[in-house]
């Protein structure tokens, strides 16, 4: 208890109670965070507004990730409202429908490319940039969300894989760069959860029951299980951990074979 207390910690990617960054959210208030939030667009913003009353914040700022301006426009607004950042939690991805199923080079186009790298891996650098001013001198931590699929090839996961390989790689050239200023940069690669970005994925079924079946936990990790490794990211309790990306998911990435039963 009280793990993150008077930490001021700004949550993307909270769009209903199943994301995973509610679970974030969900442990980070329970340790005492102070917390403000982001939604994509209009359309948008009463429900996050709905999810996240249960987090008595004050701060619900719109940003796309993919606009500089909006992008600017958050941080002038933390700036102006908090002065300072203590956690920031990069729980945002998208790649267009086509390249996230089927046969790997029949989905991949250089637009789908541009897009899925721009929003799921760039975006955790361009907001790192905003975050940055805000966390001198105070121990931040900036935490993402990456899975399996950028290690190791998984049906359908596709062009994500290569985003997520991306995003993985710029939780270590980030961990370098602001590591001298004693920020800190890590990621979850959180096993398989039903959430919006699960739905309609075809094979997202089968990967769930396989996981349940074989990882040595037998069973799937609940976004209160990632919440609360994230919460340990953003405490001090991790103060010596930079670079890293955390597998939570039940020990599913730690076998090689498992025998469906
Ligand atoms: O990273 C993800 C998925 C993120 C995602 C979801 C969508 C759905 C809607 C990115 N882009 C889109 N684009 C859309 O149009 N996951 C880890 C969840 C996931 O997605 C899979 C999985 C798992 C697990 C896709 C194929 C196979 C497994």
């Amino acid at each position: 208890m009280g793990l993150l207390k008077d930490k001021k910690i700004l949550i993307t990617g909270m769009i209903s109670n199943r994301s995973i960054a509610y679970g974030v959210a969900q442990a980070c208030h329970r340790e005492g965070a102070q917390l403000a939030f982001t939604y994509m667009n209009e359309d948008l913003r009463e429900r996050v507004t709905r999810v996240a009353s249960e987090f008595q914040s004050n701060l619900l700022m719109p940003c796309d990730v993919s606009s500089d301006e909006q992008i600017a426009a958050l941080f002038e607004t933390l700036q102006k409202e908090w002065g300072t950042l203590d956690g920031l939690l990069h729980s945002v991805a998208f790649s267009p429908r086509e390249a996230l199923s089927g046969d790997f080079l029949n989905g991949i186009s250089r637009d789908a490319f541009r897009v899925a790298h721009d929003i799921s891996s760039y975006s955790f650098a361009a907001m790192a940039k905003g975050a940055r001013p805000l966390m001198q001198g105070r121990q931040g931590s900036l935490l993402t969300l990456s899975y399996l699929g950028a290690t190791k090839s998984i049906p359908n996961y596709n062009l994500m894989g290569l985003a997520k390989a991306s995003l993985e790689a710029n939780v270590r050239y980030m961990a370098s760069c602001l590591g001298p200023e004693g920020l800190r940069v890590n990621a979850i690669a959180a096993g398989p959860i039903r959430s919006l970005a699960a739905s309609g994925i075809g094979s997202f079924n089968k990967i769930f029951k396989h996981v349940e079946n074989v990882a040595p936990l037998r069973r799937n990790v609940t976004i209160e299980e990632v919440g609360n490794v994230a919460a340990f990211y953003f405490s001090d309790l991790s103060c010596a951990v930079t670079g890293e990306v955390t597998n939570v998911d039940c020990g599913y990435s730690s076998i090689a074979v498992g025998i469906d039963e």
